[in-house]
C-alpha cells in the first residue's frame, strides 16, 4: 500500500483555502486555478463513491490506465481492468492506496471495461458492485453492460466476485444507497456508451443507438432504480425509472441537456429528502433534483458542480464529521480525458436545503 503524504498537505491546502502554492499554483489550460487537488498521484482514479466504514473513510473508484485506445462516444477510452480502494482517517488526511481488489480477469462473465463500481456494508460482508461488459457481442463488436457483485470481510478488499451479473441488471454506474429503516435501493444507468437507449420494454437491442434517441421532445431516458434483495445480491422487484420532473411536475425532456440524466447516480438523505444526483454528460455538470421517497419522482433543483477539467463528471457526497463533502474527479494530473484523478470538497447547504453551485476553479 501507497501512501500520499504531499498530496495529502496540498488537498489540505486547498480545503482550507490557502494561498499556499503562491506563483507555482498549479493551473488548468485555461488558467485557471483549482479547487481542490488530487487526493492521489501514484496511480489515476476516477468515479469516486465515498463511504465512513468503522469510522474511516473509504473511497471506491474507477482505476483509470492507458490502453491508447481513441476517445469516441462508447467510451473505448476508458479500459479499466481494475478496482484499487483509497482509504483515509480523515478528510484531509494522509491516503493511503490498496493493492488491487478486485481484477476483471476474475470476473468470470466480465469481458473489459471496469466502471465506476459502488459499495455496501451489511452484516459484517462488504460488497462492491460494478458495471463491466459482459461477453455478448454487439454491432460494435462489444457487450452489453451488466452489474456485477462482489464480497469481502474487509472494506479494503479483495473481493470475491459472483459468478454471473445481478440478475435483470443491465447499463452501468450502480449507486447503492440504504435508508434510515435499513432497505438497500441501487440507482444505475447511462445513455450513450452506458447504453439505457438500447433498452426498449426491458429487451436489450445489440443494434441499438450508441448516443441518444433523438427524442427531444419526449420526456428523458431515466436512470433506474430498484430496491435490493436482503442477500444485498439480487434485485427485489422489478427496475423502475427514476423520473426526473421540472417545477410543474412535467418529466425533463431529452433534448434538455443542461437537466436530463446522463449517467453516474447517487442517492443520499438529508432532513428527510431523498437527493438523487447526477451527471449530464455531454454539457458536463452534476445536477441535483429532489423527492419525497427514495423512488421519486425527483423535481429538479440545480446544479451542484459546474464542469471539470475533463469530459466526464462523475461523484458521491457524504456527511463526515459534521460537514458534507462532494467526491468528483477532474484530470489535472493528465490533461486526458480517460486518466483522471479524484478530489474532495466541502459541499454547503442553504437553510431551505438548496445546494449553492460550486465551481471546481478558484474566483
Ligand atoms: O469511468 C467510466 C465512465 O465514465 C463512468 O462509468 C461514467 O460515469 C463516466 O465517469
Amino acid at each position: 500500500m501507497a501512501h500520499s503524504r504531499l498530496l495529502t498537505s496540498l488537498a489540505l491546502a486547498a480545503l482550507c483555502g490557502s494561498a499556499a502554492y503562491g506563483a507555482d499554483e498549479p493551473r488548468d489550460p485555461e488558467g485557471r486555478r483549482y479547487r481542490a487537488q488530487p487526493l492521489v498521484t501514484e496511480i489515476y482514479t476516477a468515479d469516486p463513491s465515498a463511504h465512513v466504514f468503522d469510522g474511516k473513510i473509504y473511497v471506491y473508484a474507477s482505476h483509470d490506465i492507458d490502453a491508447g485506445i481513441p476517445d469516441d462516444d462508447l467510451g473505448n477510452q476508458y479500459a479499466m481492468r481494475d478496482y484499487r480502494i483509497l482509504r483515509m482517517d480523515r478528510i484531509g488526511g494522509p491516503v493511503t492506496i490498496g493493492p488491487v481488489a478486485l481484477d476483471v480477469k476474475d470476473v468470470p462473465w466480465a469481458s473489459q471495461q471496469m466502471w465506476a463500481p459502488d459499495a455496501a456494508y451489511k452484516n459484517g460482508t462488504y460488497y462492491l458492485y460494478f458495471p463491466a461488459r459482459d461477453r455478448t457481442k454487439d454491432k460494435n463488436g462489444l457487450g452489453a453492460f451488466k452489474i456485477g457483485v462482489a464480497t469481502s470481510k474487509s472494506p479494503m478488499g479483495p473481493l470475491k466476485a459472483e459468478p454471473q451479473p445481478i440478475a435483470g441488471s443491465f447499463s452501468m454506474d450502480p449507486a447503492v444507497f440504504t435508508d434510515t429503516d435499513g432497505t438497500s435501493y441501487m440507482y444505475f444507468g447511462g445513455i450513450w456508451g452506458g447504453q439505457l437507449q438500447r433498452y426498449k420494454n426491458g429487451v436489450y437491442d445489440p443494434n441499438g443507438s450508441d448516443t441518444d434517441l433523438m427524442q427531444d421532445d419526449q420526456a428523458a431516458i431515466s436512470g433506474k432504480v430498484v430496491r435490493m434483495g436482503s442477500d444485498m445480491k439480487s434485485f427485489a422487484e422489478p427496475v423502475r425509472d427514476a423520473v426526473i420532473v421540472d417545477e410543474k411536475g412535467q418529466p425533463i425532456k431529452g433534448g434538455d441537456h443542461d437537466r436530463r440524466f446522463f449517467e453516474a447516480a447517487w442517492m443520499f438523505k438529508r432532513d428527510g429528502k431523498y437527493y438523487y444526483t447526477y451527471s449530464t454528460g455531454d454539457t458536463h455538470f452534476l445536477n441535483y433534483a429532489i423527492g419525497d421517497n427514495p423512488y421519486g419522482p425527483f423535481t429538479y433543483k440545480g446544479h451542484i458542480l459546474k464542469p471539470v477539467q475533463g469530459w466526464t463528471t462523475h461523484h458521491s457526497i457524504i456527511e463526515w464529521d459534521g460537514k458534507w463533502w462532494l467526491f468528483y474527479a477532474d484530470t489535472q494530473l493528465s490533461g486526458k480525458n480517460h486518466l483522471r484523478n479524484v478530489k474532495v470538497t466541502e459541499l454547503i447547504f442553504a437553510p431551505d436545503g438548496s445546494i449553492p453551485t460550486i465551481d471546481p476553479f478558484k474566483p
